[in-house]
């Protein structure tokens, strides 16, 4: 242990920094004479049921877990604020936005997403990059990714998808043949999985990589003009990924390797901070635009849509408790003020329903009462419900009422501008829409030749341990993006077959 790793050394700190001269309590604050002991009849036993302090302990450490979260289960969170650099004021309204120089307090959490609670920082995954701000409009949750796009771009899907990577139900291990047989037959998922087989699959921690909204929201500015927008946040830090030898010896001598450099990062005052810009796109634009700008599959090219600097955030507050303010904290993307709204991207109109329903789930229907989520001010007409605190001062629980209750506000109202919509209801499968064009960009473009190689390497190495017709599945959906890249995957694929006989 070194002395300047400051998580190694939290009890240590704690010790140095408290004194040793209180007693100890029950749950209900009463002290205790003798910590170590049941209290038995002579000195064997049996216990007697009237030892309420230890009935308590033992009542207390069975409730101790709540469920994980079923996806990005495994995380690190911090808190500091976000401070505005650029005006955007043309664009939206938010009030979060309204100044140069104004700071709002965040919160956020990194995750990776397949792997269990317990499970190693340094796996070849997404990371989640959720962010919370406590705006004086409430709370804004603006909870994205390492990655600008994802795999699927109908939230129908999403279980299934999730089900992939997870467990087989009867074998209980991760599936190579799940997990290839869900991304082949659904070629959309291409693009996102390219990028997660490319070096950027293995972040270096969480200071070293870039964080994205991922979807298209919209934004609404003070006359009620509104334009689609994505959230870009560029590390200060710089890109640092890690190679898959570094990665795969760190999961097993130090699994929780980046929350660890977080939290050491942070508590050692080399406070990690990020840029954030917004890509604008008008109505008019969208209308014409050659691709749907609301599959998440796709990104939109910097050339036409370039990024408009807004702001810059750091993390500077590590946190006390991290049951109370990580594993508890809910971000949910139906968490939006007044002046940024959803677009019609499906997969985000998805999410709207799903946070808050596992929150209710994990923490509760009062879940927005745990401090960490609670927001500055809430005036509304719910009440009671398990853990409930906040009686809102006695204020009236029904409306209309004649009582000083909360009405509704002419700003908010005025910002929610109606907005049309056409076309003829129906399940529309998007399987088959345009899956390759900005993947060969990606490939062809966006990668240098040594990133093409490590890519095919890491794709091969996983796509060995799956069936032979998902493979050639995989071989033809590749060969799609590029004739080039199917062949040396194929290749790939037969050199480990030879090599395994
Ligand atoms: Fe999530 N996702 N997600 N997701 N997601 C959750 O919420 C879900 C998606 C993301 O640190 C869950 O509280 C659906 C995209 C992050 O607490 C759950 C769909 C993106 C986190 C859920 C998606 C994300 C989650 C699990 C498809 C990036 C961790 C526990 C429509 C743009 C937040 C929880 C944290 C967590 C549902 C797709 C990011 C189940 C239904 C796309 C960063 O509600």
């Amino acid at each position: 242990m070194s002395f300047v790793d400051k998580a190694a050394n939290q009890l240590v700190d704690y010790k140095n920094n408290s004194k040793n001269d209180s007693a100890a309590t029950t749950g209900h604050g009463t002290p205790i004479g003798e910590k170590d002991a049941t209290l038995t009849v002579g000195p064997r036993g049996p216990i007697l049921l009237q030892d309420n302090n230890f009935i308590e302990e033992l009542a207390h450490f069975d409730r101790e877990r709540i469920p994980e979260r079923v996806v990005h289960a495994k995380g690190a969170g911090a808190f500091g604020y976000f401070e505005v650099t650029h005006d955007i004021t043309k664009y939206t309204a938010a009030k979060v936005f309204s100044n140069i120089g104004k700071r709002t307090p965040i919160a956020i959490r990194f995750s990776t997403v397949a792997g269990e609670s317990g499970s190693a920082d340094t796996v070849r995954d997404p990371r989640g990059f959720a962010m919370k701000f406590y705006t004086e409009d409430g709370i804004w949750d603006l909870v994205g990714n390492n990655t600008p796009i994802f795999f699927i771009r109908d939230p129908i899907l999403f279980p299934h998808f999730i089900h992939s990577q997870k467990r087989n139900p009867q074998t209980h291990l991760k599936d190579a043949n799940m997990f290839w047989d869900f991304i082949t037959l659904r070629p959309e998922t291409t693009h996102q999985t390219m990028f997660v087989f490319s070096d950027r699959g293995i972040p270096d921690g969480f200071r070293h990589m870039n964080g994205y909204g991922s979807h298209t929201f919209k934004l609404v500015n003070a006359e009620g003009k509104a334009v689609y927008c994505k959230f870009h946040h560029k590390t200060d830090q710089g890109i640092r990924n890690l190679d898959v030898q570094k990665a795969a010896q760190l999961a097993s001598t130090d699994p929780d390797y980046g929350l660890r450099d977080l939290y050491n990062a942070i508590a050692n005052g080399n406070y990690p901070s990020w840029t954030t810009y917004i890509q604008v796109m008008t109505m008019e634009q969208a209308a014409a635009c050659k691709f749907n700008p609301f599959d998440l599959t796709k990104v939109w090219p910097h050339g036409e849509y370039p990024l408009i600097p807004v702001g810059k955030f750091t993390l500077n507050r590590n946190p006390e408790n991290y049951f109370a303010e990580v594993e508890q904290i809910a971000f949910s993307p139906a968490h939006m003020i007044p002046g940024i709204e959803p677009s019609p991207d499906k997969m985000l109109l998805g999410r709207l329903f799903s946070y808050g329903d596992t929150h209710r789930h994990r923490l509760g229907a009062n879940y927005l009462q745990l401090p960490v989520n609670c927001p500055f001010k809430v005036r509304n007409y719910q009440r009671d419900g398990p853990q409930a605190i906040n009686n809102q001062g006695g204020a009236p629980n029904y409306h209309p009422n004649s009582f000083n209750g909360p009405d509704g506000d002419s700003r908010a109202k005025a910002l929610n501008v109606p907005f049309a919509v056409s076309g003829d209801a129906n399940r529309y499968d998007s399987g088959d829409e345009d899956n390759y064009s900005q993947s060969r960009v990606f490939y062809q473009k966006t990668l240098d030749q040594g990133a093409r190689d490590r890519l095919i390497a890491n794709i091969v190495g996983n796509l060995k341990d799956a069936a032979d017709f998902i493979q050639e599945r995989a071989i033809r959906n590749f060969t799609q993006v590029d004739a080039g890249l199917g062949q040396k995957i194929a290749e790939g694929l037969k050199k480990q077959k030879r090599a395994n006989l």
